[in-house]
């Protein structure tokens, strides 16, 4: 029998969803390792009977070891996202993102665990002249959460060289999907423009509204994690988690509001601190080495999105 897979963060919004693909895709049961600081109980609802879910927080090592099997695969999604969050309180996401992620490595490879793979994020690019971005470009990070999802990288890549032990990152592309909390300052987005939506007010756009993103459907990347735990020949590699096209802001908020049968006109704020411009993904790679194979349109997910937000009102 194999080991149970274990998936940090597992209570969050792309966390739980890695944890139903798993369960669908035949794991008997899930380990899930939350601190519950975002995640939620009602995430997991579900399939509450075949998860086992322990409340310990990444940053505290003995507390967590123990929960680390021999051959199992270790899915890390925990973390404190969000860029702006990281620039007004830098000290917890640094010890989340970077100690909690040094913390899950060492745990996988003293327990001898298969291999780890770790949610990377887009925002390690910045600013590229390039578009789309390809793995191949030099990072150049534009706050500290970019710094520190990088750093986690350089820690699975030289876990994998130097201690044997597999990994490999996914830089998730600005992931959107139903369970995404609205309500914090620091939401993602998307969910603040369907909390719009469906509530008729206009969201504030930070800056011109032209930047864009190469929005990603939860399902499309928990599915790839699931192919990057088993692809051969990929340990210590980086790759791209996106869907590889890209919408502005304006452009989305516009179709989200067309989807709806509404028209309400944006408000404009100031730019916000450490923002990227544009950001798409080449996923060239991991089409290539993971068998990635996007199923969702922006404009599917979008209504799917909208149609979760509506019935969970
Ligand atoms: C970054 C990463 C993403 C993921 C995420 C985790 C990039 C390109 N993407 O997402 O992959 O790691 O961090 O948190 O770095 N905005 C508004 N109004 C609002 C809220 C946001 O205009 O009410 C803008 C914001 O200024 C930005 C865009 O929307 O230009 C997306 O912001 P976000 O916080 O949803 O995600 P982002 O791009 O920082």
């Amino acid at each position: 029998m194999s080991a149970v897979p274990i998936v940090t963060g597992g209570a969050g919004f792309i966390g739980s969803a890695l944890v139903r693909a798993l369960l669908a895709g035949g794991a008997p049961r899930v380990t899930v390792i939350d601190n519950f600081s975002s995640g939620k109980h009602e995430n997991l609802v579900e399939v509450a009977d075949r998860v086992d879910v322990h409340e310990v927080d990444i940053r505290d090592f003995e507390a967590i070891a123990p929960l680390f099997t021999a051959g199992a695969m270790v899915y890390h999604l925990a973390a404190i996202p969000s860029v702006p969050r990281s620039i007004a309180d830098p000290v917890p996401s640094h010890e989340v993102n970077i100690d909690g992620t040094f913390n899950v490595l060492r745990a996988a490879r003293e327990a001898g665990a298969k291999r780890v793979v770790y949610a990377a994020s887009s925002s390690a690019y910045g600013d590229t002249e390039v578009l789309p971005k390809l793995e191949s470009m030099r990072p150049a990070p534009l706050s500290p959460y970019a710094a520190q999802k990088l750093m986690g990288e350089y820690y699975c890549s030289v876990f994998s060289s130097c201690f044997s032990l597999e990994t490999v990152a996914l830089r998730f592309f600005n992931v959107f999907g139903p369970r995404q909390d609205p309500n914090s300052p620091y939401s993602g987005v998307l969910s603040i423009f369907m909390k719009c939506v469906l509530a008729g007010t206009a969201p504030t756009l930070f800056g011109d509204g032209e930047q864009s993103r190469d929005f990603t459907y939860v399902e499309d990347v928990a599915g790839l994690v699931i192919k990057a735990a088993t692809a051969e020949g990929v340990s210590g590699m980086v790759f791209n988690a996106g869907n590889g096209n890209r919408y502005t802001l304006n452009e989305t908020w516009k179709l989200i509001c067309a989807i709806h049968g509404v028209e309400i006109a944006p408000n404009y704020g100031p730019p916000r601190a450490g923002d990227v411009r544009d950001s798409q993904a080449d996923v060239t790679a991991a089409v290539r080495c993971l068998g990635h194979a996007p199923r969702f349109t922006f404009e599917e997910g979008l209504r799917r999105t909208l149609a979760w937000y509506a019935e969970s009102g």
